[in-house]
């Protein structure tokens, strides 16, 4: 009745903002990511019939709330079972738009399969997954992952494996603080509010379709291009929103120009940026170390993280 298992948080090249199902949270589009390796969250899980209640904790720091967690873990049990408690270590900021939530329900939603002996399939858990956190079904895969919508549920695939295109991701982190807005209570004001939500939703198969082939013919630039129109768009949603969500700050820009510059001298890089004012910029492992050089100069980045592409959730 109980189970550890490691998984990475991945990074949307082409993204998921908005949801088409509040209920069974579906996203209103697909979007296709990276699977992270160097950075993780492990859960261990254990249910026992001498548990009075769940019990969370997050890095070692006990949680007042377990709804989420709760919630997941009834979705996949059914409601008539042990409390569990649930124990998550991450070694990397978290609330922060680095995608916490996504290593942290693909490892808990495996580790309750596993401990229960469930026996759910991949796309099942894959849903269950996303149910508790729409990036987090993308997690359950390594390499480059699409997720594409289906009626009533996701579906996840493998487009390459991590060894197929080794690429590697260098973040600057310009702010660890939890962010105000959280991504749900975002993509909610962004769908009533922003004049552009409706293109945004309307016109994203063509990105996936564009950012599909780039990976499938492992084309650095054509993936480049995509990718940052992708992510720009997002943010024109979010600025545009009332009132507006703006999770840049002035290192975020700062490092983006940098980014701009090195590719004017044919580097092979590029830049996204999520619910966070974090940077995140992929590149070819030739080009990584200038990347690093660059960004951790830049004034208000406090540290860069470094990560090659990763596995999907390992059982431990
Ligand atoms: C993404 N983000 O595709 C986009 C880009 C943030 C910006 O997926 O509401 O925390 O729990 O389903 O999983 C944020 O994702 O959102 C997110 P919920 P979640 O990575």
């Amino acid at each position: 009745m109980q189970a550890t298992v490691r998984a990475s948080p991945n990074i949307a090249l082409i993204k998921y903002w908005g949801k088409r199902d509040e209920k069974y949270n579906l996203p209103a589009v697909s979007s296709i990511s990276i699977t992270l390796d160097e950075i993780w969250t492990e859960t261990k899980i254990n249910f026992s019939p001498n548990h009075k209640r769940d019990i969370l904790t997050i890095n070692n720091v006990q949680q007042d709330d377990t709804r989420r967690v709760s919630d997941c873990i009834d979705s996949i049990c059914g409601e008539h079972r042990n409390f569990a408690c649930v124990s998550s270590k991450c070694n990397f900021p978290i609330s922060a738009g680095l995608a916490s939530s996504s290593s942290a329900f693909s490892a808990l939603v495996i580790a309750i399969n596993q401990a229960v002996n469930k026996g759910y399939e991949l796309q099942d858990l894959a849903n269950e997954a996303g149910k508790a956190s729409g990036s987090a079904a993308r997690s359950m895969l390594g390499g480059f992952v699409e997720l594409e919508n289906k009626k009533n549920k996701i579906q996840i695939n493998q487009l390459l494996q991590s060894e197929d295109w080794p690429l590697r991701v260098v973040i600057a982190i310009t702010d660890s603080q939890k962010k105000a807005v959280s991504s749900s209570e975002g993509m909610k004001l962004s769908s009533k509010t922003s004049p552009f939500y409706n293109s945004w939703v309307k016109n994203q198969s063509e990105d996936i379709d564009e950012a599909r082939k780039a990976i499938l013919s492992q084309d650095f630039l054509r993936l480049s291009e995509i990718s940052e129109h992708n992510c720009m768009k997002m943010h024109s949603v979010m600025w545009t929103s009332r009132p507006s969500i703006v999770y840049w700050n002035s290192a975020t820009i700062e490092c983006m120009h940098a980014i701009r510059e090195l590719q004017k001298k044919g580097e092979f890089v590029f830049f996204t940026i999520d619910a966070g004012p974090q940077i995140k910029a992929v590149c070819l492992p030739e080009c990584e170390s200038k990347v690093v050089n660059i960004l951790k100069e830049i004034r208000g980045v406090s540290s860069v993280l470094q990560s090659g592409l990763g596995q999907e959730p390992q059982i431990k």
